[in-house]
């Protein structure tokens, strides 16, 4: 970087125009506007650090409402500007856009919005006040709404250096004087985890409070703080760093990205020069170029583990889902566009990115096999939901079941008399004679029966996109009233409890399953806002002249054999122990009393979680002779509400 001295200040113009129009410098004069003017002054001496010489950054909330802001950084120079005949340290406070000059190869934070500078401070203060350490002294002075009330003067003797910027915003200006901690806190706690090393201490004088904001691993804690104690997907997340001069410009990328272990949504922060870019651009585009063709490509070369062609190919929205990334990028003189100047323009960035990450990413996966497995896997699952929800989308509105106005409930549904959503139930049962069975033995006032045809839904190797395009599940809509999203309305819900009754078997398991994925997918609210249950019909009947018990598992069985009989499990003298084969087998009456009378049922409240880990079991389902379905739900149905209802 280049030595400064004051002839290298530029200087453009006077400060009335700022408190003219304080709009046109920090957006606005409300609590935005407010926080704009800490920005600023944290920013400037964020560029000291930038440019190494800076390692202590302290912001203080005074007692009275003003705002101090101290760096350890070279001090603004005190020397006399060669054309304007004052201290530079004068012309940087009073005149606009009076810099330091940075040339082409180096960057900087270049101001809070966008390089205004610290004069826009001063002018819109009631009274500033700067003390520079520098040259052995400390030299102060002192404004009042931009204007000088104090001449600059060496107060005392110092060995240190630094700034320090002492402003109280002006009540003419402003329609709020509170500065917001926790906005603060916020900021300053972003602007240490974008600038590792950097250490920012924050006081509030008004309270007492003080916190230190210090990471060393930069991006990656930045990542690990967005995850917000989330399980992560990889063991630490992947880092791409360089720097690199471009055509004479230096260009420097810094990008930590994981994902979660479980969970769809994105998080994505991208800057330039420590600036936001909410609208992404350039550099969020080339990250994700390189990340989705390395990763397709070498999917594809792992001995075709996952078969990477046609629509099972991975795209940027799939390896979007759960993603957590941090894309940080410094360039001189970056150009942003949109409304609201949120996105990157620089195409530079955009070849410079990408070029990084390719050739990083490929070293990683090299070296980190497994976890690069699982990163493509989750987006293989992610693809796959995402063909299957547009299946469901493109029946739903072929058979207009989201036209409220085209009412028809399928013909298959027995309803329920009561129109109240509240007191309605609706029974998903498989198989015809469970079916059947179920429609006798329900209370006819609240409990609807839907039975589903097991055989076709018969999900071994069968697509989870064409199970979905079949009339059960296009009744199954139809019979909830919610449609799927992104349509999705819960308003409509026409039961407040849908329970899923099926055989604990493995065809039974499968079913389950797959409805569950089907609500994950296309229904979550259904799932979040605890509308789902599981059925539990009972594995076995202990009878002795008229006590009947029943059993949902072999330890339970045992226990009621032991302290209900008082026998031997082992030998239940005078107790006739039966074992249930499957729904269909039961009669309405026994059906109604084991499974289906709310005084004595038990429910299992599904939870999305619970459903994020079905829709994973579909995955290993799919072509896999499985897991019988009482070892899913034994091991869901400790993480499932067991309720009685
Ligand atoms: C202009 C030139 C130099 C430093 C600064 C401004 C400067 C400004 C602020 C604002 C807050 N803290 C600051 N620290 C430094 C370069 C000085 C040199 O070359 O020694």
């Amino acid at each position: 970087m280049a030595e400064y001295s004051a002839k290298s200040i530029s200087v453009l113009e006077g400060l009335e125009a700022v408190r003219k129009r304080p709009g046109m410098y920090i957006g606005s004069t409300d609590r935005r506007g407010l926080h704009h003017l800490v920005w600023e002054v944290v920013d400037n001496a964020v560029d000291e650090h930038l440019a190494g010489h800076c390692r202590v950054i302290t912001v203080t909330v005074l007692a009275d409402g003003g705002i101090e802001v101290a760096d350890d950084g070279r001090g603004i120079p005190v020397e006399t500007h060669e054309k304007e005949k004052k201290p530079a340290v004068e012309v940087v406070l009073t005149k606009l856009h009076a810099g330091g000059k940075f040339d082409q190869q180096a960057y900087a934070v270049s101001g809070g919005l966008h390089g205004v500078g610290v004069s826009v401070v001063n002018a819109l203060a009631i009274k500033t006040q700067v003390e520079v350490s520098r040259d052995g002294a400390v030299h102060a002075m002192q404004f009042k709404q931009g204007k000088r009330t104090k001449k600059l003067e060496a107060v005392k003797t110092t060995k240190k250096t630094g700034t320090l910027v002492r402003f109280w915003p002006d009540p003419e200006i402003f329609d709020t004087l509170d500065f917001d901690a926790d906005t603060i806190r916020t900021r300053l706690k972003e602007t240490a985890l974008l600038n590792p090393g950097l250490r920012i201490d924050f006081a509030d004088r008004r309270d007492g409070s003080t916190e230190t904001f210090r990471y060393a691993h930069g991006l990656a804690d930045f990542v690990d703080d967005l995850l917000g104690g989330r399980g992560a997907l990889l063991s630490k997340p992947l880092v791409v760093t360089r720097e690199e001069t471009v055509d004479g410009r230096a260009m420097a990328c810094d990008i930590a990205v994981t994902w979660l272990e479980k969970g769809h949504s994105e998080t994505t922060r991208s800057y330039v020069n420590i600036i936001r870019t909410p609208d992404g651009g350039a550099h969020e585009e080339g990250f994700r170029t390189a990340l989705t063709r390395t990763l397709n490509s070498w999917g594809q070369d792992q001995a075709r583990l996952f078969v990477a062609k046609g629509p099972d190919k991975v795209t940027g929205d799939d390896l979007k889902e759960g993603m957590v990334a941090v894309v940080s990028v410094k360039m001189p003189d970056p150009q942003f566009e949109g409304q609201t100047k949120g996105r990157l323009g620089s195409a530079v960035m955009r070849t410079f990115v990408e070029k990084a990450v390719r050739e990083v990413l490929s070293e990683w996966l090299e070296a980190n096999t497994s976890e690069g497995r699982k990163i493509v896997q989750k987006a293989l699952v992610a693809a796959q939901a995402r063909q299957a929800a547009k299946a469901a989308r493109d029946l739903t509105r072929r058979k207009g079941i989201l036209d409220s106005t085209s009412a028809g409930l399928p013909g298959k549904l027995a309803d329920c008399s009561s129109r109240n959503p509240e007191d309605s139930e609706l029974y998903i049962v498989e198989g015809d004679s469970a079916g059947g069975s179920s429609k006798q033995g329900r209370d006819r006032d609240r409990q609807a029966i839907l039975p589903l045809r097991g055989k076709v839904l018969n999900v071994e190797k069968a697509q989870l996109r064409k199970v979905l395009a079949n009339e059960e599940i296009a009744n199954l809509i139809k019979a909830i009233g919610t449609g799927v999203e992104p349509e999705f309305d819960i308003t409509n819900l026409r039961y407040h409890k849908v329970i899923l009754m099926s055989d604990a078997d493995v065809d039974g398991g499968h079913i389950t399953t797959l409805l569950l994925t089907f609500f994950y997918r296309l229904m979550p609210d259904l799932l979040d806002k605890g509308h789902v249950f599981l059925a539990q019909p009972p594995l076995y009947e202990l009878r002795r002249k008229t006590t009947i018990e029943y059993a949902m598992t072999d330890k339970e069985r045992d226990q009621i054999l032991r302290k209900v009989f008082k026998v031997d499990p082992k030998a239940p003298k005078g107790v006739e122990v039966s074992r249930f084969k499957g729904l269909g087998e039961m009669n309405p009456e026994e059906l109604w009393r084991t499974t289906m009378d709310p005084q004595t049922r038990t429910l299992l409240r599904v939870g999305i979680e619970d459903a994020a880990r079905a829709e994973r079991t579909f995955g290993l389902l799919m072509g896999n002779s499985a897991a019988d379905r009482r070892t899913w739900i034994e091991e869901n149905a400790e993480y499932a509400d067991n309720i009685d209802v």
